[in-house]
């Protein structure tokens, strides 16, 4: 284990994506509260809910105390972002992709960053002179729906290093490495060199960690790569593609991997993979 993983703890990687949060997202929340009588059915069938779980388990004082203890936990440690994209999100996402015509998509998870630097079709996600890893060549096309090439779409990709920590959440590892924002040429096709990632786990050391273990749950997500894809006029696309016979595709901890996002890279001579995967966007509705 490198001295990176060491100190990826989970206070200092829940700051962060808490801070992430409130910068990119929670600016944009006024109108989700603003209608009265949606947040009144909301939030009584969620608290109704709870009520429901506690008559049928007979829960006691304890567990109500340890219960009111672990809540307080998590905010402290900053771990809510990555609590509900752990095990709430993936709802979320089954209700917004319904309607969805094109590619699937998935969890876009706590650790998104936007304004990656910008590259060419034909590229290399930012890394380090020595990044460890599998080479991986990730190319494919953007199409609409009914195969028209979106010319110039937008593919940004963040992922986790050969150790499964993102930059900019764990310390040590370069701003920008393996986040990128990748313009598709006049075909909508890329080309995209970047490391297989290791698997991720979630931070053993805060209070989703000790959920974890007190439940006898496992925290690992499989190795994944994450991708917003948009194209001007059409439904920005929040996927993450996953690697056939990897640890834990059967059973993420996030329970985000669908069939359609499963990659299976074939060797190639230098030691490398290389996949080809097609993104089909709705249009904008
Ligand atoms: C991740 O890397 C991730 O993608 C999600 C959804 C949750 C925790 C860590
Ligand atoms: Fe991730």
């Amino acid at each position: 284990m490198s001295d990176t993983t060491l100190k990826a703890t989970a206070a200092a990687s829940g700051a962060s994506a808490t801070d992430r949060f409130r910068t990119d997202k929670a600016t944009a929340t006024a109108q989700a509260v603003a209608d009265t009588e949606r947040v009144n059915t909301l939030a009584t069938e969620l608290i109704s809910a709870v009520h429901d779980v506690i008559r049928q388990n007979r829960v006691t004082y304890e567990e109500y105390n340890a219960l009111k203890a672990w809540l307080i936990s998590v905010g402290e440690d900053g771990e809510w972002p990555l609590f509900l994209d752990v095990w709430i999100e993936h709802v979320v996402e089954e209700v917004a992709g319904a309607d969805r015509k094109g590619s699937k998509g998935t969890i876009e998870g706590p650790y998104y960053v936007p304004g990656a630097p910008g590259l060419p079709s034909v590229s290399t996600l930012p890394m380090r002179e020595d990044e460890a890893g599998t080479p991986l060549l990730f190319q494919g096309q953007v199409t609409g729906v009914t195969g028209e090439p979106l010319s110039g779409a937008l593919l940004e990709m963040w992922q986790a290093d050969d150790d499964g920590l993102y930059a900019q959440f764990a310390p040590g590892i370069p701003e920008w490495n393996l986040r990128g924002a990748v313009t598709a040429d006049d075909e909508g096709r890329f080309a995209v060199l970047t490391i297989q990632p290791a698997p991720y786990q979630i931070p053993t050391d805060g209070s989703c960690g000790a959920l974890i273990a007190a439940a006898g749950w496992h925290p690992w997500r499989p190795a994944h790569l994450h991708l917003k894809v948009s194209a001007p006029g059409h439904e920005t696309l929040t996927a993450q593609l996953y690697f056939r016979g990897g640890e834990h595709v059967e059973d993420d901890v996030a329970s985000a991997v669908k069939p359609e996002l499963v990659i299976d890279p074939r060797p190639v001579g230098d030691g490398g993979r290389q996949v080809t995967y097609d993104f089909v966007l709705d249009p904008a509705s």
